[in-house]
């Protein structure tokens, strides 16, 4: 199991911006605490120069101490020795996910209800995303909006088990995913595609600063 940081959780394809180095070198700048590679869509890179983009990517993280966690591919992940994998309840069991990875890197696992977050909880995930939050145009088969109650649920059950919640996230509708007992947003459309990315992560750092002092937790 490994200890991550998923407060203001950044997710980003080669599909979401024009220009996604750029984009991510100044949202880690800015304070980002965790990053998905999620290379998705029609356009989406494949093979080799996927694997070089990760690595772009990759190195931006490491040179910030920020987590880069691969969307899917373990294999990728493994080749690169990213520092861990996010998959969804359509790809490879958690279980066999953990044995791939091995003990130390981090596991996350998209869960939709209780019984999915034993399972991703009792198959080793270090943390799991629940969503979709609020409407998302980003997730072509994103299951029907949840908004935070089930986020609730899950988060009363398992209190040790961090939570992110994604999809339509913005620093104006972030606050009741805190109040709900999750440990971070995830968002991509909304730095991805901003006009300044950095702006937008100051506004979500903004609304994490001031749930985290009303919950007395100073960062
Ligand atoms: N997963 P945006 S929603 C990748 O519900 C993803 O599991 C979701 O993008 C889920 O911040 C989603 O642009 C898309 O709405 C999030």
């Amino acid at each position: 199991m490994a200890n991550i940081d998923i407060q203001l959780y950044f997710i980003m394809g080669t599909e979401n911006t024009k220009n996604p180095l750029g984009v991510l070198e100044e949202v880690l700048q800015e304070g980002i605490t965790c990053f998905q590679l999620r290379e998705k869509g029609p356009h989406a890179l494949i093979g080799d120069e996927k694997r070089a983009f990760a690595e772009k990517c990759q190195q931006l993280c490491r040179q910030y101490g920020v987590p880069f966690i691969v969307n899917d591919d373990v294999e990728l992940a493994l080749a690169i020795d990213a520092d861990g994998v996010h998959i969804g309840q359509d790809d490879e069991s958690a279980a066999d996910v953990r044995k791939k990875m091995g003990a130390h890197k981090i596991l996350g696992v998209s869960v939709h209800s209780i019984e999915e977050a034993i399972a991703a909880k009792e198959a080793g995930a270090d943390y799991v995303g629940m969503g979709p939050i609020y409407p998302t145009i980003s997730k072509s088969d994103a299951k029907p909006v949840a908004g935070t109650d089930k986020l609730q649920e899950v988060a009363a059950l398992f209190p040790d088990l961090p939570i992110v919640g994604i999809g339509g996230i913005t620093p104006e509708n972030a606050a009741p995913v805190f109040r709900a007992g999750g440990a971070g947003v995830a968002a991509i459309s909304i730095i991805a595609s901003a006009e300044s990315p950095k702006a937008v992560v100051r506004r979500f750092q903004d609304v994490i600063a001031n749930e985290m002092q009303e919950r007395g937790i100073l960062r």
